[in-house]
């Protein structure tokens, strides 16, 4: 697939009801479909181009007869169908059960299927969407987990999750995983290598319904952090992500089906994921629904210290914020309870109208 011919990264946006009333006027249009609406958008050359980057008013845009302009408008303003059965009118959030002995945050606490189940229970409670079970750690410098291990240590969750209020996500990056995830009432396969680790994975989402979430990773978990290099992070990994999205539409998996999610920490430096949070709003450009995954990871540490996990939720509750003010639709989180506070002060700050 070509890279983009130009970007457009929406700006100036608006909450509530001057948002409202800014696209009743003409003035702003909506961020995938709304409610948040954008008065502006810098419009970046190609990576092959050369020209200025500039900053267009959105009533120019939508009055422009190009026809490059306007298909990219309609991935970006259109509104998104439900994903996995959930309406994205509201943030939604996606809680964190990792089941490895190994997990970065949570010390091999919820290793064991008991504890596993309990734990999504809790936090279903708190106010998770969906639950996202995991039995591969691939926080940097792990090691692949053997098939056999992975699936004994998440069916048998899953199995305990039967008839759970929330949807079930299934992170793994093996087809015959998901497959089995599938039948044991899972809805979506979270795949950090987009499917691309496992040649089976397309056909195994195109066979058994499942949603999927594609995101961006460069290199594997040992090794992704030695290292990694970009000429433009941002341009990068939407080109990257979109070629994702068309392979699985090629593959028979309707966009519907499909989220798209940048992969903060995965193959990045600070300055890469700090490039890519500022930049969310770009990503409404693939013409899918957004997650993000910044809980608790390192670069929280390096922008304003935390040496553990856990003393990374506060930096956790403002990167949710940053991805939210940008219209981003679903957030990978530890802390279901904290974040979902944060976002409905966050909510409530912004929306402005009258009591
Ligand atoms: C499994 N996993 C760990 N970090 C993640 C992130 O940022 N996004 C998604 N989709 N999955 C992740």
């Amino acid at each position: 697939m070509a890279d983009a011919p130009f970007y457009l990264r929406p700006l100036g946006f608006l909450y509530g009801d001057a948002a409202k009333g800014a696209l009743s006027d003409g003035l702003a249009l909506p961020l995938a479909g709304g409610p948040i609406a954008f008065t502006a958008a810098e419009l970046i050359p190609g990576r092959a181009g050369n020209g200025e980057r500039r900053l267009v008013p959105a009533k120019d845009l939508a009055g422009s007869r190009d026809a490059d302009i306007a298909a990219v408008l309609a991935r970006l303003a259109g509104l998104r169908p439900p994903f996995a059965g959930l309406a994205l009118d509201r943030p939604l959030l996606m809680g964190i059960v990792n089941v490895t002995p190994d997990s970065f945050s949570d010390g091999g606490l919820y290793d064991k299927t008991e504890g596993a189940v309990m734990h999504a229970a809790a936090l279903a409670k708190a106010g998770a969407d969906i639950v996202d079970i995991g039995g591969e750690s691939t926080r940097p410098g792990s090691d692949a987990v053997q098939e056999a291990d992975e699936r004994a240590r998440v069916i048998p969750v899953l199995e305990g999750l039967s008839g759970f209020r929330a949807a079930i996500s299934i992170d793994t990056r093996k087809a015959s995983i998901a497959r089995a995830a599938a039948k044991a009432g899972a809805k979506i396969f979270n795949d950090v290598s987009a499917l691309t680790y496992d040649p089976a994975s397309l056909a195994a989402v195109a066979e058994t319904g499942l949603a999927v979430v594609l995101m961006h990773a460069k290199g594997e978990p040992k090794t992704m952090q030695d290292d990694p290099r970009y000429d433009d992070v941002v341009l990068e990994v939407f080109d990257y992500l979109a070629a994702r999205i068309a392979a699985a539409e090629s593959a028979g998996i309707d966009r519907a089906r499909t989220a798209a999610d940048p992969g903060i920490g995965f193959g990045k430096t600070l300055a890469h994921n700090l490039a890519l949070l500022a930049s969310l709003s770009l990503f409404h450009g693939l013409g899918v629904p957004l997650l993000l995954g910044a809980s608790r990871k390192r670069f929280i540490g390096g922008v304003s210290g935390g040496e553990t996990p856990q003393s990374r939720d506060p930096g956790s509750y403002a990167a949710a914020i940053a991805g939210a003010a940008q219209g981003v639709q679903m957030f990978r989180v530890h802390d279901v309870a904290g974040t979902r506070q944060a976002l409905a002060v966050w909510h409530e700050g912004v929306r402005g109208g009258t009591v």
